[in-house]
């Protein structure tokens, strides 16, 4: 190999590394197995994009709120799962909370259907619903790592009909320690 052409495979190596899309990967699931059959996925790109796939499980003709909880679930007791992601406190006690999904920002972090919709299944009862959210990050009080997803029935009771921990993928340490 000559020294051009080393230096061009240095360029191409260097160009690999840096085009590498920092996060752009599926940094967090969760899965639902117990009375859904589903998966959240996380991938983080600069936002974070959130996706939804439902293949059982939902009722066509209702609409299901969805949420990031504040805790992972125990024993897959759903009520465990605590209340909303809301670092912000949009959610004041004693106080009627209602999500503007005009002002999204002013929702609780945690409240996907409220700022996004709520998930509806086709006519197959499946659902595909795809977010991107500026609001959500990874680590932190904003953060999805350590939190659960909690799928409700449309009831007034907000039954909690499943609900998944979000677990981190480990298996892209370079971009999650470029994001630390
Ligand atoms: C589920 O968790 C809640 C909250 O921690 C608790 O009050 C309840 O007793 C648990 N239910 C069961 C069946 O363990
Ligand atoms: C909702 O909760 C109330 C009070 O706990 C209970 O009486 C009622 O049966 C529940 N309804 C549904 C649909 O779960
Ligand atoms: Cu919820």
């Amino acid at each position: 190999m000559n020294s051009s052409m080393k230096s061009l495979f240095l360029v191409i190596l260097l160009l690999n590394i840096l085009l590498v899309p920092i996060g752009a990967n599926v940094i967090g699931i969760a899965e639902f197995t117990k009375h859904i059959k589903g998966v959240a996925k996380f991938i983080f790109d600069g936002e974070m994009k959130i996706i939804v796939n439902v293949k059982d499980g939902l009722d066509v003709g209702l609409v299901y709120p969805f949420h990031i909880h504040e805790f992972p679930v125990r024993n897959h007791n759903c009520s465990t799962a605590g209340g909303h992601l809301d670092p912000t406190n949009a959610a004041v006690e004693g106080k009627l909370y209602m999500c503007d999904p005009n002002q999204p920002k002013k929702c609780e972090v945690g409240d996907l259907s409220g700022k996004y919709g709520g998930l509806i299944p086709n006519i197959k009862g499946h659902v595909h619903k795809q977010i991107n959210d500026p609001f959500v990050k990874i680590f932190g009080s904003f953060g999805i790592r350590g939190r659960s997803i909690v799928i409700h029935k449309p009831d007034l009771n907000k039954t909690r009909l499943d609900c998944a921990n979000i677990k981190i993928v480990h298996n892209h340490k370079r971009s999650l320690t470029r994001l630390i």
